[in-house]
């Protein structure tokens, strides 16, 4: 555990030296996903229902350099009020962004990367990058799908939003041998709502599934890791037609403006909220917590097994 570029937290280290359950999440969501002030109180009740659900909460950032699993108060409200100023650190940022010193806002990617440096496998989050629509001309397709090829932790999200092409994101999954479970769902819900008419790979119905599904795959030595989908909530589920209206729209937009690489998701994201108002937002809030106390509670499950 003795990485020259990590810092873990006390509480996070002492949990992990004895066993005790640890959740990671990520830090994009807070700078990038989210308005300040929602966004810090967002991250600060989700560390809190983690908590309250029996595991430890890791959130997990660049601060001046430092690999941080584990971040304060201090540091979460430091990221949510430094928004889009922190740079959205993907596995291809981080040699140059640590080497100068320099903060990162984690995805699923960097995420899952300084998790697993730490010791963490069980990761909560809103949801994924993946194959884009039109990737097949533009080529993007996010570096999550290769880290969760390749990094054995488990990510815990709401789906995958309609910004992108769901066929082709579950078909890259498959290729790379990553197991995609619902979450009390033989669909593959769609983030804002709960279907999205692809179906998963298997549904599987508690944490105590979950956990054992993951540690399997690591006692058979299968590198990469597993994506959970979390449907969200009914009662916070939004109306089909006017999200995927705002999706096409925010998307013929980023087409006309020639928006690409890293600013793609973030754009789409930032307009799709512009077009729903408040709604999505509060939506999005939500799935994050119904996605943290499944994430709990599954790594309660994982430790007993550990
Ligand atoms: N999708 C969302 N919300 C998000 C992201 C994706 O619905 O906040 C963020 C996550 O941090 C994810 C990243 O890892 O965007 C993917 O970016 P890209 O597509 O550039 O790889
Ligand atoms: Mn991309």
């Amino acid at each position: 555990m003795l990485n020259k570029y990590l810092d873990i937290a006390p509480e996070v280290k002492e949990a992990l030296d004895c066993g005790k359950p640890v959740v990671a999440l990520e830090s994009t969501i807070i700078s990038h996903g989210m308005p300040y002030p929602q966004n810090v109180e967002t991250a600060l009740n989700v560390e809190k229902l983690i908590r309250e659900n029996g595991a430890v909460p890791a959130t997990i950032a660049i601060i001046g350099g430092r690999l941080k699993a584990g971040l304060s108060p201090e540091e979460i409200d430091y990221l949510g009020k430094t928004g889009t100023a922190v740079p959205k650190a993907s596995r291809r940022d981080l040699p140059v962004l640590i080497s100068k010193g320099m903060d990162g806002a984690t995805t699923v990617t960097t995420t899952m990367i300084i998790a697993h440096l730490a010791g963490i496998s069980v990761f909560a989050t809103g949801g994924i990058g993946g194959v884009h629509r039109g990737a097949e001309t533009t080529m993007d397709i996010s570096a999550d799908l290769e880290e969760l090829a390749h990094t054995p932790v488990m990510v815990i999200c709401a789906g995958a939003k309609s910004i992108l092409d769901l066929g082709l994101t579950l078909e890259y999954l498959e290729t790379h041998g990553v197991p995609v479970i619902g979450y009390g769902t033989e669909e593959l819900p769609a983030f804002y709502t709960r279907r999205s008419g692809f179906k998963v790979d298997y549904e599987l119905d508690s944490p105590t599934e979950l956990a054992a599904a993951f540690h399997t795959k690591q006692e058979l030595k299968l590198a990469g890791g597993m994506l959970v989908a979390n449907p969200i909530p009914e009662e916070y589920s939004m109306d089909h037609e006017a999200i995927n209206q705002a999706i096409d729209e925010a998307i013929a937009e980023s087409r006309k403006l020639g928006i690409h690489g890293k600013e793609t998701t973030p754009f789409l994201l930032a307009k799709i909220k512009d077009l729903t108002g408040g709604d999505s937002l509060a939506s999005n809030i939500q799935l994050v917590y119904n996605n943290a106390r499944l994430a709990a509670h599954t790594a309660v499950e994982l430790a007993r097994l550990q």
